[in-house]
């Protein structure tokens, strides 16, 4: 009998920027092999190594997946379940909700989310149901990026729409600033970077794969990049490349910080952040030159002054006028389906909003779950906390508390589904429609159903439809099905075709052409113009220009620890893979090896690393990619698969200096060997 053969095309839903296009092949009806699709301008028939192993391993993994709704028969933290049936699992929810409703008021409710996954739909329509019940909202973005985007909202007046990648093609420099495209963006690394004609210039205290790919990388001590900003500023102004008529008509307030650039000399800027003034002098002559990008990493704005160096980095093309023409511009993150016309607000429903918001920051989310009574539900789903907030101790005490409810929806069990009442199965992205976009590149994709979700597990969107029809809830928008939802959003994007014609494409690029973003030179500001000295920043009590500040080196017994993306795991949604683990080895972290001398540390050598907020044990590695004074540890593993010895026992929920966001990368550790 002769084999039936199917090829599915559809895209990566992953927290990434590369945005990948996927084959799916499928023999007999049985998914064999996911690939990179070849026709995918981003992924060009090859999917990054991580994620060639996870979508061939454990997220196919019958054995891996969580199959069915649970409930906790063990004590929290513990992870003894025991199988029930959906009914029973939403109702038993839904009348635990409402008591508490009418006890304490729908806001004593949690509601924690993230990114897991970034299809759309299940991205998003799961808010609909909590802003009709009115739950607290645990922001996402101060574990990630809120500190970048209030210092660019205050500088630009927004942060959600940067440079299209293919204007690279027009550009003379890229610069690279806190940013690890070999890990966080493989194949811009490996494609985007090289295949443009520019020079691409390096900011890091890590000698990443993307910095010995660049021409030039500035290998700076951490929390210095402010000071190191001023100095670039410096020298561009002291050789000419300042664009005075783009300054005075669309800046407000340059002249008050001329003194700052005045006093921040190459060689005050060697002193304090460690990088040579010869490489400061090239480094600005190389951006001088343009049009030039600018690209602001995640991982550049996760220090205690964050917001700062955020908005000092983006003086630079305030200054030299690289804004709205070609080969030129800045870039954060790119909210492509809101360029693509896609409504954000009715997509998760802001209009079911009863009464006053309600929010808490993830830097207060140990302590606010510590404080008994306060809270009486947890929700987790497309995140897992245990895994990834800081304070992890704290956070695991809190969560053992019995009369917190907590539910978790996960594909997978975590650390977090150990600690939940009710479990809730999701369908992961091989087993649903629907639309996916890249935070870089100006794609849209299909998410293409491939297979039947495994065992019961359902897609986020239908567990929340089930949720609100056994609370009674009578709102339309909380029924919607899956397909109206694509069809709305293909109507708002303006395509021409329905989704069948869009499973066939796989992809579209929104525009025809690069677009070229603030070509009007209007900016989203108080003013209208990019704002250097800001009344709102002054209104909040932050400094009103940006300053030339510089964290202090550490102490002289300490490291500063920097725990950013690994190349092996997506956040921590792939530490369980058995491939992973094996190729990614034991939790380690890496030293220079002046360090290693200094505290008497060997290669492979069980070391102790802690600070006042507790202690972990690793494997050393030796490497001069680090810098002195600067030790790395990958983040992203489970806790539980480490015995504890968790990155996040070290990171003391210190908020950065704007959007009560996370400091991750400005935590200080001591060190000595274990045992
Ligand atoms: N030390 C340290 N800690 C950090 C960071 C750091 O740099 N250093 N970075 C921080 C950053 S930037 C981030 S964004 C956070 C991320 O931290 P998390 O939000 O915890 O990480 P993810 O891996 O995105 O977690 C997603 C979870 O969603 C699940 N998931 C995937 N698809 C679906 C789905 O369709 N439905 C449901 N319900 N679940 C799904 C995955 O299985 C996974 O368990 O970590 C932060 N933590
Ligand atoms: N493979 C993989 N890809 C991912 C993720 C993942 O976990 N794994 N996570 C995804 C998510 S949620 C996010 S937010 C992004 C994050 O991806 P990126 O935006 O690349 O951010 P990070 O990985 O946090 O850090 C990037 C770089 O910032 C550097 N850095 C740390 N401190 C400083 C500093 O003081 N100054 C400067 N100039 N640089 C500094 C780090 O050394 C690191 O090399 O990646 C996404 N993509
Ligand atoms: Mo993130």
């Amino acid at each position: 009998m002769s084999e039936s053969k199917e090829v599915i095309r559809s895209n990566c839903p992953r927290d990434c920027y590369d945005g990948c296009g996927i084959i799916i092949n499928k023999v007999d009806g049985n998914i064999q092999q996911v690939l990179g699709d070849p026709d995918h301008p981003v992924s060009r028939g090859r999917l990054c190594s991580k994620c060639a192993l996870v979508y061939n391993g454990v997220w196919r993994d019958e054995n891996a997946r969580l199959l069915f709704p649970m409930k906790r028969v063990g004590a929290k933290g513990e992870g003894k379940f025991e199988r029930i049936d959906w009914q029973e699992a939403i109702d038993s929810i839904a009348t635990r909700l409402s008591s508490i409703v009418v006890e304490q008021g729908a806001e004593s409710i949690l509601n924690t989310h993230y990114s897991g996954t970034l299809s759309l739909i299940a991205l998003e329509f799961p808010m609909r149901f909590f802003n009709r019940l009115g739950a607290t909202d645990v922001k996402g973005d101060t574990i990630c990026n809120a500190a970048g985007h209030v210092a660019w909202g205050l500088l630009y007046g927004e942060s959600y729409v940067g440079f299209d990648p293919r204007t690279a093609a027009d550009s003379n420099c890229i610069l690279v600033w806190g940013a690890n495209p070999s890990h966080s963006a493989p194949h811009a690394h490996k494609h985007w970077l090289p295949e443009s004609p520019a020079k691409v210039v390096v900011i890091d205290p890590l000698r990443t794969e993307t910095a010995k790919q660049a021409d030039l990388h500035l290998h700076l001590r951490p929390g210095t990049d402010a000071a190191l900003a001023y100095g670039l500023l410096h020298v561009l102004k002291r050789e000419g490349l300042f664009d005075q008529a783009f300054i005075e008509a669309n800046t407000t307030g340059a002249a008050e910080i001329d003194s700052f650039i005045e006093a921040a000399t190459p060689q005050w800027g060697e002193e304090i952040t460690g990088v040579s003034a010869a490489h400061i002098e090239q480094a600005a002559l190389m951006y001088g030159a343009g049009p030039s990008l600018l690209w602001a990493g995640q991982g550049l704005q996760r220090q205690s002054t964050g917001g700062n160096i955020m908005r000092a980095a983006g003086l630079l093309p305030a200054l030299t006028g690289n804004v709205g023409k070609p080969g030129a511009g800045f870039y954060y993150l790119n909210m492509t389906p809101g360029v693509a016309g896609i409504d954000f607000e009715a997509l998760e429903g802001s209009s079911l909003a009863q009464g006053e918001a309600h929010s808490i920051g993830h830097m207060d989310f140990a302590d606010e779950l510590s404080e008994v009574g306060k809270y009486r539900a947890l929700f987790s789903w497309n995140t897992n906390p245990v895994a990834s907030v800081p304070n992890y101790k704290q956070f695991c005490k809190a969560m053992q508390r019995e009369d917190l409810f907590t539910v978790a929806i996960d594909c997978f069990h975590t650390d977090t589904v150990d600690y939940a009442d009710i479990v809730l199965p999701a369908a992961s992205f091989l087993e649903f429609d629907d639309l996916t976009f890249s935070y870089f590149h100006m794609l849209m994709g299909v998410q293409a159903k491939a297979q039947e979700p495994m065992g019961e597990s359902l897609p986020n969107q239908e567990i929340f439809r089930r949720l609100s029809m056994s609370m009674g809830f009578e709102e339309k928008e909380l029924y919607e099905s899956d397909e109206t939802l694509i069809t709305t959003m293909m109507q708002q994007m303006n395509l021409d075709f329905d989704f069948d014609e869009f499973k066939n494409k796989g992809h579209i690029y929104v525009g025809d052409e690069a677009i070229i973003f603030y070509d009007d030179l209007k900016f989203p500001t108080p003013s209208g113009k990019i704002e250097i000295a800001s009344v709102q920043a002054e209104e909040q009590g932050l400094p009103r220009v940006p300053q030339p500040w510089a964290d202090e080196p550490s102490e002289p017994g300490t490291l500063r620890l920097l725990t950013p993306a690994s190349n092996w795991r997506m956040n921590d949604s792939y530490a369980n893979d058995p491939g992973i683990i094996k190729r990614s080895g034991p939790a380690s972290v890496t030293l220079h090896p002046d360090d290693a001398k200094r505290f008497n540390i060997l290669e492979n050598d069980k070391v102790r690393l802690f600070n006042e907020s507790g202690e972990v044990e690793l494997v050393a590695h030796i490497d001069d990619m680090t810098l002195k004074g600067v030790a790395l540890s990958y983040k992203g593993r489970w806790p539980k698969l480490d015995a504890d010895n968790h990155m996040n026992v070290l990171h003391k929920a210190e908020k950065s200096d704007m959007g009560e966001s996370s400091s991750v990368h400005s935590t200080e550790v001591f060190i000595s060997l274990a045992g």
